[in-house]
């Protein structure tokens, strides 16, 4: 079985990760969705609420599973015998660091990274933005998926 990563933070999952993840699924047996914990970093959703997220928008992919994980992304994909990661590439900016992960991932387990291009429409696009944009009132509508947008107004109203 032909198995892929697509990790990262997901806080929250935005349209151009999605576009990423069902690109993958179609080119994959399996895609596991991989949440990375990164205790130093202040997420506005938990662990949790970013794992249901990702399974509802991705509920009609059936090849798509969604999993958390603490520590080194190679011993996850080790662990479950996955063999490559999917990444997105937004922009130059993105490909320096992706570029030195992919080769310390390779270095350390012989996983190879698949670097998938953007959709144009989401190359602006990132959580954190998102984030930003929505904290200050913009409208984020058609960036996220919509329960994503509900539970993002939600959150940010408290
Ligand atoms: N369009 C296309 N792709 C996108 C977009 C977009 N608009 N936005 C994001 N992406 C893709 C990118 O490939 C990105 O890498 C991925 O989605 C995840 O994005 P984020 O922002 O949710 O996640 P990050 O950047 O915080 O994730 C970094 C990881 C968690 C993947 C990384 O830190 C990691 O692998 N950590 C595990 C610990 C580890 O193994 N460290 C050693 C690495 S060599």
């Amino acid at each position: 079985m032909r198995r892929a990563a697509c990790p990262g933070s997901f806080d929250p999952i935005t349209n151009g990760h999605l576009d990423i993840i069902v690109r993958a699924s179609r080119l994959f047996d399996e895609v596991v969705v991989a949440v990375l914990i990164n205790k130093n970093k202040a997420n506005l959703f938990t662990v949790e609420e970013r794992i249901e997220l990702i399974r509802e928008v991705t509920r009609d992919h059936s090849n798509v599973v969604v999993e958390s994980s603490h520590g080194l992304l190679v011993d996850f994909c080790r662990a479950r015998g996955i063999q490559a990661i999917v990444k997105g590439l937004r922009a130059v900016s993105d490909f320096d660091y992706e570029l030195q992960m992919a080769q310390m991932n390779h270095s350390l387990a012989g996983v190879e990274t698949l670097f998938m291009s953007t959709n144009p429409q989401y190359a602006f696009l990132s959580s954190s933005l998102v984030k930003e944009v929505a904290t200050y009132g913009g409208d984020v509508s058609g960036l996220v998926p919509d329960v994503v947008l509900k539970q993002l107004r939600e959150r940010l109203a408290r």
